[in-house]
């Protein structure tokens, strides 16, 4: 099977929003592999987020991140479950993003977009070992 990595990030669990997304990976036949709501530690969310450290938003993304618990999720399918997993959340801004989507229909900031999809095989085998280390 092949792995991704899924956050529902602290603005989807606020609203209550976790059974919603979660309804909708498994209804494309994904399955959980491994879950756990857990606020997210400064240094897990720069290594996390390593990518974005210098720009502009950096540090508003981590204070959000990191605010209250977050569910993460280990996410299987048959294959390229990254990819099938980056459309049904949609574009990174919810302005963009296509109705039927996840941020689509359920989020409208930038910021609190509700949801984190691994953007390729290699960072999901990344964030993977950030997030839950014994399974890889
Ligand atoms: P995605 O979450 O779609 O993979 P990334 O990895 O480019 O998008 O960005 C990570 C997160 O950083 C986004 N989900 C969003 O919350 C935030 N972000 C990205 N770009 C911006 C921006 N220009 N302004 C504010 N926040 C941003």
């Amino acid at each position: 099977m092949d792995r991704t990595l899924v956050i529902v990030k602290p603005d989807g669990v606020e609203r209550g929003l976790i059974g919603e997304i979660v309804r909708r990976l498994e209804q494309k036949q994904l399955r959980v592999a491994a879950a756990e709501l857990r606020t997210i530690d400064e240094v897990s969310a720069g290594r996390h987020y390593a990518e974005h450290v210098g720009k502009p938003f950096y540090d508003g993304l981590v204070t959000f991140i990191t605010r209250g618990p977050a569910l993460l999720l280990v996410i299987e399918g048959p294959g390229d479950t990254w990819k099938v997993v980056r459309g049904l959340i949609g574009a990174t801004n919810p302005v963009d993003a296509a109705p039927g989507t996840i941020r689509g229909d359920l989020a409208i900031e930038m910021r609190e977009n509700l949801i984190h999809g691994s953007d390729s095989e290699e960072s999901a085998l990344r964030e993977i070992e950030i997030f839950f280390p014994s399974l890889t």
